[in-house]
């Protein structure tokens, strides 16, 4: 591949689904694709369990630490906008992200459990867009079966049928539906079409542009 103009920039590429999708295999699969065309990737997840933010995160899921329903749902969205500055800038770079979860596991989950959809909706408004959003959907009843949940707090039968429905109503031109229920290579196969094409349209000076505008 060519080094491209100055204006090439890297592919923001989010995965989303609910627990035990297949989100994370994927991730990684993704990542080894790209990288083995040469283009430049990196591989993020959300929440990063690594700050400070993400680690009051991370001892709330599992249970050690009690939060509030709302002050919850800004620190997941806080630990995205420590990191957005620097998405922005590898993105501009030249560098493809692959995300595994992002703002809209913020509004799913949090909505799921009541708070009202346009307030969870708000603290995200400005965070970089994805150009692509693959969601890999899975019936709820089928999720709990692989392997059985850990115990992390969402881990639960009752709440991932919550969290599927408001995953329903984020659906948008960006999102890619794919079948979690087939096989891995086949699921790798649908997603390298679609995200090569996707970064391809980004080096060749797709606008980056942002969440809700
Ligand atoms: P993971 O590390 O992808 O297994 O995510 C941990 C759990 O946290 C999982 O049940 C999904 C949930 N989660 C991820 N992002 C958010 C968010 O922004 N807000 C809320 N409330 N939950 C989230
Ligand atoms: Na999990
Ligand atoms: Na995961």
């Amino acid at each position: 591949l060519n080094g491209g103009s100055s204006e090439s920039r890297g592919a923001l590429i989010v995965l989303e689904g609910l627990d035990r999708s297949g989100k994370s295999s994927q991730s990684t699969r993704l990542l080894s694709f790209l990288e083995g065309l040469g283009h430049s990737t990196e591989l993020w997840r959300f929440p990063d369990r690594t700050t400070s933010i993400g680690q009051m995160i991370s001892s709330y899921l599992s249970n050690e630490s009690q939060l509030d329903d709302y002050t919850t749902h800004l620190l997941f969205s806080a630990n995205r906008w420590e990191k957005r500055s620097l998405m922005e800038k590898k993105l501009r770079s030249g560098t493809t992200l692959i995300v595994d979860r992002y703002s809209y596991s913020g509004i799913a989950f949090s909505s799921a459990k009541g708070l009202d959809f346009e307030w969870c909706k708000a603290p995200e408004i400005g965070l970089v867009a994805p150009d692509l959003v693959f969601y890999l959907d899975i019936p709820p009843e089928k999720a709990a079966e692989r392997g059985g949940y850990g115990n992390e707090r969402y881990e639960k039968l009752e709440f991932q049928r919550k969290v599927g429905k408001s995953y329903q109503a984020l659906r948008d031109a960006s999102w890619q539906i794919v079948d979690a229920l087939l096989p891995m290579d086949e699921i790798a196969k649908q997603m390298q079409e679609t995200a090569i094409n996707c970064v391809l349209e980004c080096q060749k000076g797709k606008r980056l542009s942002h969440l809700w505008s």
